[in-house]
């Protein structure tokens, strides 16, 4: 065996001892944690709790229902904090079908299991919208394309939290961009959403008048997502930069290949030039608003997307199917390890546990992997 194998090799092995360490770790505690809760009589914390989200509208808490019109939802048929109050991890997509499979894959990486002929249940088939899945603590939904799509989006997850009485929520978008000046297949985590201006702030038309939203985004959630890219081990770069949001694929990023295009290439090249220049890493079409209305919460939150081209070199996306959807993966890769990484080795939080899985499919209780009925299964 070459040097550099061995090497690799005993890198792989400290990383799994290291993993299985915090696993048992995690175990022991909730084996404590249960003994302690027998000799205390199984006493549940009975507080009053509530949700730690920040400015939102004080008439939230008279709509009774509120109705959650896209997600197919509301508070009177739902019990919320039954249902979704262990929720911490929100992590949203562009597709219905990408985020079915990261539910699958969080399943796996945070050693959830579920039946092997039942399948994990669309909470928001009937908004026929957006799809959601919940696995355990982590909420997967798909936030289709652009600002004014997540915007719907995000109100109705952030009003979810607040009835479901959630604790300091982290909500994460795992997506695709295009590169200024990085290789494709980078894994850009955003610093901060900006518009086409450079503007650090997301306007909405109120009423007729402009209103902006700061879309600063939390830098130590980047910080820690980005201390999950492995260097030894992951075969692509990890970065942090600023993140461009444009309301448009073709003409907002300037491309040449829209239907139609009235600048020249000269234009186009020193827009992308003079973005370079400032540090942004890449474009993408729903950060400005992801970041704005996370943070309005008091929400943390990150934006994580590979970048699928550098638009240095071009504007057509050529690169085959097969390896685009490797590349869509790695923020998924970092995203789930950042999130197993905060349940199971966080060793000074008393809740880190490894979450068990014994709910009955679509029962909703907190704590439920929510499955669709064994029938359903293909
Ligand atoms: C990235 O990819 C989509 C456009 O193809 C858009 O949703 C985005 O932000
Ligand atoms: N998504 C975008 O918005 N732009 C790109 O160039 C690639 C993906």
């Amino acid at each position: 065996m070459s040097k550099s194998n061995c090497s690799d090799c005993t890198c792989r092995l400290a990383n799994e001892v290291g993993q299985l360490k915090a696993i048992v770790n995690a175990q022991s505690r909730t084996l404590a944690k249960l003994v302690r809760q027998m000799k205390e009589g199984c006493k549940k914390d009975e507080e009053a709790k509530e949700s730690t989200l920040c400015g939102l509208n004080p008439c939230l808490k008279c709509l009774q229902p509120d109705i959650l019109y896209h997600l197919g939802l509301n508070t009177e048929t739902t019990d919320f904090p039954k249902v979704f109050g262990d929720v911490r991890f929100v992590c949203m997509g562009g597709t219905p079908g990408r985020m079915e499979n990261f539910a699958y894959y969080v399943m796996q990486e945070i050693g959830l299991k579920i039946n092997a002929a039942t399948k994990l249940r669309n909470i928001s088939e009937a908004g026929q919208r957006f799809s959601l899945f919940k696995v355990g603590p982590v909420l997967c939904a798909s936030h289709g394309m652009g600002c004014p799509s997540i915007s719907i989006l995000l109100h109705e997850l952030i009003k979810m939290m607040y009835h479901a009485k959630c604790k300091d929520p982290v909500f994460i978008r795992i997506g695709t961009s295009g590169g200024i000046g990085v290789e494709p297949g980078t894994v850009i985590i955003s610093s901060e959403a900006i518009d086409g201006r450079l503007n650090p702030a997301h306007e909405i038309l109120v009423h007729g008048a402009s209103v902006q939203h700061a879309s600063q985004l939390d830098e130590s959630l980047a910080d820690e997502i980005k201390m999950c890219h492995d260097p030894c081990k992951d075969s692509y770069e990890a970065i942090i930069g600023r993140t461009l949001c444009a309301h448009d694929f073709y003409e907002g990023q300037s491309r040449l290949d829209g239907a139609f295009c009235e600048y020249t290439p000269e234009m186009k090249k020193s827009y992308l030039e003079t973005l370079q220049s400032q540090q942004v890493k890449n474009i993408e079409m729903e950060s400005l608003a992801f970041a704005a209305l996370t943070s309005r919460a008091n929400i943390r939150g990150a934006v994580v997307c590979v970048a699928i081209l550098n638009r240095l070199n071009g504007d057509q996306i050529k690169t085959p199917h097969d390896v685009l959807s490797k590349w869509e993966k790695r923020p998924q890769e970092l995203v789930a390890r950042y999130i197993r990484k905060v349940l199971y080795h966080n060793d000074d939080d008393d809740e880190s546990e490894q979450p068990e899985d014994e709910a009955e499919a679509g029962a909703g209780g907190a704590g439920d992997t929510q499955k669709a009925p064994a029938e359903e299964a293909e």
